[in-house]
C-alpha cells in the first residue's frame, strides 16, 4: 500500500510513519521543509520525504502527481490552538485552504485515492459535561478560531464525498500525547521541565489552570485508529478518535511528579491559563470501536512514563 502522510515531521505524521512501516507499508512525506526532520531523523532510508507548502496548489500537484498515493494521511495543519488564535487568518490558509487544495488536486488528477481528513474535536466547540460523551452527529458549534478552521475543512472533506463521490473519510481526535510532543502541549511541557531540572535547572514547575479535565490517549493508540479507520470505514464516514474519559492536568501532574527523585515547586503562571472556563470534555468512542474493532491499548501512566523519557534523552 503506497501512502503519503502529509505533516511528516510533526508529532502524528511521524508515530503515523513508525506504524505503517511496522506493517510493511510504503510511506511517502509531505513536510513544509527539509529541515526539522528531528521527529523521522530515525526512518530517513525508509521514507522519501517531498516539501511542499499545502497552501500552494501548484506546489501540491507536483508531489501528488510524483508520488500518485494509494491512501493519504491529512495531519499537516496549523494544530496549536493558541498560535491560530495568534495567527489569525494565516490558520486558514494552511487547515482550509491547504485541505481544499489536497481535495481538488486529488480530484482532479483522478487519483484512485482514499482520503483521511484529521480534523479536531476542537470543532465540536463548548460542551457540557452532561452533554458528554460527544457523538459524532453533534453539530459542529466551535468556539476557537482553530476550531472553526477544522470545522470548516471537515465540512469541506464531507462535500467531496457528498458530491463528487471521492473516497474520503473523517476523523475528530481528541487530545493525544507521547514522546515528540512539542512541549507547548500541557503533558509535554510538564515532562520536559522534570527533565530539565533533573539536569540541574531550578526546581520550580510553571503550570497553568490545574483543574481542567481533558480526554488524553497516547499517540501511539492514535494513529493505529486513524490506519484502522483507513482500512475498514466505509467512504463518507466520520468517527471520533478519544479514549472516552477525562482525566484532570492536576492527576497528569502528579503521574508525572511520582516518576521523579527531585523535589519540585509547583509555580501557577496566570499567563498559562486559557480565557474559557475549565471544561470536562470528552468523546464517544463507540461508533470507532464497532465498526473497526481498535480499543485503546497504552496506559496513561505508560504513556507519561515514555514521554518524560523522550525529554531525558533529548533535551
Ligand atoms: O509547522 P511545521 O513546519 O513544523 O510543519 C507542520 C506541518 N505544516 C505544514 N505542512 C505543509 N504545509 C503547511 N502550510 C503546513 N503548516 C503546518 O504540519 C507540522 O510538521 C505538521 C503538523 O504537526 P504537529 O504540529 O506536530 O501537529 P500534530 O499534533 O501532529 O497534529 C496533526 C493533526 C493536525 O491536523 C491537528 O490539527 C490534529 O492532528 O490534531
Amino acid at each position: 500500500m503506497k501512502n503519503l502522510i502529509t505533516g511528516i515531521h510533526g508529532f502524528s505524521g511521524s508515530h503515523m510513519a513508525d506504524l505503517l512501516l511496522e506493517q510493511n507499508e510504503e510511506v511517502f512525506g509531505l513536510a513544509r521543509s527539509a529541515a526539522d526532520n528531528g521527529n523521522v531523523q530515525h526512518l530517513q532510508d525508509r521514507i522519501q520525504v517531498l516539501t511542499c507548502d499545502i497552501g500552494s496548489r501548484q506546489e501540491l500537484k507536483k508531489v501528488l502527481e510524483t508520488v500518485r498515493p494509494q491512501r493519504i494521511y491529512h495531519l499537516a495543519a496549523v494544530s496549536f490552538v493558541p498560535d491560530a488564535e495568534k495567527e489569525g487568518a494565516a490558520v486558514f490558509d494552511t487547515n482550509f485552504i491547504g485541505t481544499l487544495n489536497l481535495l481538488q488536486t486529488v480530484k482532479e488528477l483522478k487519483l484512485n485515492c482514499r482520503i483521511l481528513f484529521i480534523g479536531s474535536s476542537e470543532a465540536y466547540g463548548a460542551v457540557t459535561e452532561d452533554e458528554s460523551p460527544v457523538k459524532e452527529a453533534r453539530a459542529l458549534q466551535p468556539v476557537s478560531l482553530y476550531g472553526v478552521s477544522k470545522a470548516a475543512a471537515d465540512l469541506l472533506a464531507h462535500s467531496y464525498f457528498a458530491r463528487d463521490g471521492m473516497d474520503v473519510i473523517r476523523v475528530r481526535p481528541y487530545n493525544h500525547i507521547g514522546p515528540r510532543q512539542s512541549s507547548r502541549f500541557v503533558c509535554s511541557s510538564f515532562a520536559r521541565q522534570i527533565a530539565a531540572i533533573e539536569k540541574g535547572a531550578e526546581p520550580v514547575m510553571k503550570t497553568g489552570n490545574l483543574e481542567t479535565y481533558r480526554d488524553f490517549m497516547d499517540v501511539r493508540d492514535t494513529v493505529r485508529a486513524y490506519h484502522a479507520v483507513m482500512k475498514k470505514a466505509k467512504a463518507g464516514e466520520v468517527f471520533n478518535v478519544c479514549a472516552g474519559n477525562t482525566v484532570s492536568i492536576q492527576s497528569i501532574l502528579e503521574t508525572l511528579l511520582k516518576m521523579t527523585d527531585v523535589s519540585i515547586r509547583i509555580e501557577h503562571e496566570s499567563k498559562l491559563f486559557r480565557k474559557e472556563k475549565p471544561l470536562r470534555i470528552f468523546g464517544d468512542n463507540s461508533l470507532l470501536t464497532r465498526r473497526t474493532g481498535w480499543r485503546p491499548q497504552i496506559t496513561l501512566k505508560q504513556t507519561l512514563g515514555d514521554l518524560l523519557n523522550y525529554w531525558r534523552e533529548n533535551l
